[in-house]
């Protein structure tokens, strides 16, 4: 064969190869495509095209535009997805410890929820596990404040508000508050404040500035509840069926998305409290009342999970506190 000819033949070898070998990943994400989780993911999916050389091509389907939040988490196990994003402290309901990080007051800022994180780690490893799932990586929210539709100093000023819940501790919190919780993804929130189906919520200044909330919401009270995570997992099959390098090279892009995710997250605090104020919102540190009844609520909310975690959640917690 001339040198012309090998390199035709090879060439077309490789066009014919080149599909088949390439295995397409969606993922779903719920949050939408300029929140830092997403944009993350996005970065995330490029390094694992580069890193398996075009071997798995991620694409990214955020706003919950392929599954809503609340679904992701059983789209992958069942396979119907190989890969999502899910806040699993959505998932409580199937286990106590999913709603590790959403303890009130129990780790409020990001070097203590990073402790909280490891020491919860590897148990949510395990029980991710048992569901067929594997947790590439996790990344913070920032913390968690109240939304409002006018000022409010003390729980009784909350008495009979509608509350948009995104995960059961949020829900609980409404219920002790005399709060009227209604479940939203954060990709309906704008509408939902809009018409009226919620008039406050607990969530990072991020969400607030992803959703525009100035334009229905007045008050934010930062009052760093929690700092809740997001976890990026692949179906356990999908994984298992994945050569050694490319797996090297997805978990070396998670570390990195993991690291690059938690600045974001930092960066995006301040930025985005500066944008609700720009938004028109009035923004600041809750008031001495506010705090003290909150963390009354705080105290019955952290035994009610120590109680649903039991053993494990108790090892998690003195974990954490002996770090
Ligand atoms: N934003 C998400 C979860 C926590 C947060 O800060 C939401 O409100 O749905």
């Amino acid at each position: 064969m001339s040198k012309l000819t090998t390199m035709l033949a090879t060439t077309a070898m490789i066009a014919v190869a080149a599909p088949a070998l390439a295995e397409k990943w969606d993922m779903p994400m719920a949050y939408s495509a300029t929140n830092f989780h997403s944009e993350n993911g996005v970065k995330f999916a490029d390094c694992v095209r580069e890193g398996t050389g075009g071997a798995i091509d991620i694409t990214v389907h955020a706003s919950g535009s392929l599954f809503k939040g609340a679904d992701i988490k059983r789209a992958i196990q069942t396979g119907q997805v190989p890969i999502g994003e899910r806040l699993l402290s959505g998932h409580q309901n199937e286990n106590a410890i999913f709603g590790f990080d959403s303890v009130p007051f129990l780790a409020t800022s990001y070097d203590a929820s990073a402790k909280l994180f490891e020491a919860a780690k590897p148990k949510l490893e395990e029980i991710l596990a048992d569901q067929n799932l594997t947790l590439l990586y996790s990344v913070p929210w920032p913390p968690q404040g109240l939304y409002f539709k006018k000022e409010v100093n003390s729980v009784a000023d909350m008495e009979g508000v509608k509350f948009r819940s995104y995960n059961n501790a949020t829900a609980r919190l409404a219920e002790l508050a005399g709060m009227l919780p209604v479940s939203i993804e954060a990709a309906e929130i704008s509408q939902a404040f809009a018409t009226g189906v919620a008039d406050s919520m607990i969530s990072s200044g991020a969400t607030g500035y992803d959703r525009k909330v100035w334009e229905s919401l007045t008050h934010f009270y930062e009052v760093d509840a929690w700092l809740p995570y997001n976890h990026v997992m692949v179906n356990s099959d999908v994984w298992g069926g994945v050569s050694d390098d490319n797996k090297s090279a997805i978990m070396a892009c998670a570390t990195t998305a993991a690291a690059d995710g938690l600045e974001a997250s930092k960066a995006y605090t301040q930025f985005t409290l500066n944008g609700l104020r720009e938004g028109g919102m009035t923004v600041g540190p809750a008031g001495d009342k506010l705090v003290s009844d909150l963390q009354e609520i705080g105290a019955t909310m952290t035994s009610e999970w120590l109680e649903a975690a039991g053993d494990d959640g108790a090892a998690i917690v003195d974990s954490f506190k002996a770090n």
